[in-house]
């Protein structure tokens, strides 16, 4: 469960309102496989992602960062219920997928780091530490499983 007061959360959805998903979607989870290169094992069937460039244009890795962060869309509705929310994704990605729950933080920072980038300067503090609140709030979420 995550707490925000009614400004933090007034801004928080204001800018995911303002954002392209398909854009920071795939910066995102881009960046995080250029920054620790061992995670592309997760994603052999996706074709070529032997360069930076390979990686940030690759038309698989577009799709799945829309998906993943359409996702994370939903579940940032539901603020007061993540760990319900994300169960049957914590399950698939724990028993399924066996992507380790550290990732799950790495892409939240990542996140935030694109986000800072996407809104500059609107992206103050105040509105920084509400987004830390969130993705730490969906990492839990999604690492549930693993506990
Ligand atoms: Mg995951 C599939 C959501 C982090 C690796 N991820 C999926 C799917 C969703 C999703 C909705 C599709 C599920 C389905 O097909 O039913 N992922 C999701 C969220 C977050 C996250 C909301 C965190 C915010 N995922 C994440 C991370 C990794 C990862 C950090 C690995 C570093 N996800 C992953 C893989 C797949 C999914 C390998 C399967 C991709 C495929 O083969 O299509």
């Amino acid at each position: 469960m995550v707490k925000l007061t009614f400004k933090e959360k007034f801004s928080f959805m204001f800018l995911w309102s303002k954002m392209r998903v398909d854009e920071v979607g795939v910066e995102t989870l881009g960046r995080l496989l250029v920054a620790y290169p061992w995670t592309q094992k997760l994603f052999e069937s996706f074709g070529d992602l032997s360069s930076a460039d390979d990686i940030m244009g690759n038309v698989k890795m577009k799709a799945h960062g829309k998906k993943t962060l359409d996702s994370f869309g939903e579940g940032i509705r539901h603020l007061n219920n993540l760990k319900g929310t994300f169960a049957v994704l914590s399950e698939m990605h724990y028993d399924k997928l066996r992507v380790d729950s550290e990732y799950f933080k790495l892409l939240g920072c990542l996140l935030i780091i694109v986000l800072a980038y996407y809104f500059s300067k609107v992206f103050i503090p105040e509105i920084q530490a509400a987004f830390h609140k969130v993705v730490a709030g969906v990492a839990n979420a999604l690492a549930h499983r693993y506990h």
